[in-house]
This record gives structure tokens, sequence and C-alpha cells, in this order.
């Protein structure tokens, strides 16, 4: 199936954070491709994709990265396609770098930016389905679905287990 959602990442190290969001695409069944994308250190790599990710079908892209994280922002402006930033982790400063050089983008050019690390890209997957059910009724109804198991699975009370 072509592809909807573009989930890129500025390296293979970001990909044990991103895979938390291609678990949800897959677990909602929302066709993406994973590709790695470096804002740095293949600068040429996002030109062309960030040119022709809107005539190529895809809807949404998910960019992740950490440190100096260039790749989200850099894409943003390089498509109108909305794009969901996922600050990663780092050793360093925790991810408070990557968080940092996601969010603040100036007028014009928007990041949709989450939290940092793992939950960040599981609801960078849930944003991307909140775009696309818009116009895609039986995946609204899957992400009913989810969110619903979700709400059921909490317990009224604690336990000490
Ligand atoms: C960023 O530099 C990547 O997004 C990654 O989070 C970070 C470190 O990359 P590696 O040195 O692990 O390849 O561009």
């Amino acid at each position: 199936m072509t592809p909807l959602v573009g989930l890129i990442m500025g390296s293979q190290s970001d990909w044990a954070t991103l895979r938390d969001a291609a678990q949800l695409l897959d677990d909602l069944a929302i066709p993406y491709e994973a590709r790695i994308v470096s804002a740095h250190r293949t600068p040429d790599r996002l030109w062309s994709y960030g040119t022709e990710a809107a005539g190529r079908g895809l809807q949404v892209i998910i960019a992740g990265a950490g440190g100096a994280a260039h790749l989200p922002g850099m894409m943003a402006s390089k498509t109108r396609l909305p794009v969901i930033g996922v600050p990663v982790q780092t050793k360093a400063l925790s991810g408070v770098d990557s968080l940092y050089s996601i969010v603040q983008m100036p007028k014009g050019y928007p990041v949709a930016t989450m939290a940092i690390g793992a939950a960040g890209a599981a609801n960078a997957a849930l944003m991307a389905a909140g775009i696309l059910a818009l116009q895609d009724a039986e995946l609204a109804g899957r992400l009913d679905a989810w969110r619903a198991a979700l709400s059921n699975s909490i317990p009224q009370e604690p336990s000490d287990d």
C-alpha cells in the first residue's frame, strides 16, 4: 500500500525510540515508511525527501531526532505536510536539548512537538492517526476503539502488586 505516514529519524540510534511510533501505526493499520534522514549527515536526502513527500502521497510526517535536532524543523521548511516532531532522549542533556531544538520554530513553519522519548513517539503516531481519521471513517473507528481499550484498562483502585 502507498505509505501515508513518513516516519523519519536522524540516526539508526533513534529507531529504539521511534519504534514505538511504528508499533502504533501497525496496530492501527496505517501504511507508513520508515527512513533514516539526517539533517546534518545526509542533508541532500532531507532535501529530496521533503521536496517529494507530498507528491508521493504522504500525508503526515513524523520526524524524530536527538541533540541538535534540526530534522523536524528543516523538514517543515521543505514540505507543507504536517510535521510531528519527536524529541529523542539524549545521554548528555536528557532530551531537553532535543525538545528545545524542535519546539521553538519561527512563525510560518510549525512543528507539532511531542513529549521527549517513548511517550512522544507513541503520541506522534496517535496524532498522525487523528489527522488521517478526519478523512477516513474506518480509521476513525479503529482509533476510537484503541482509545476506549486504553481507558478500559485503567483500574478503579490502586493495587499493591
Ligand atoms: C541526531 O544525533 C540523531 O537524531 C541522533 O538522535 C543523534 C545521535 O546520533 P548518533 O551519533 O547516535 O548516530 O542527529
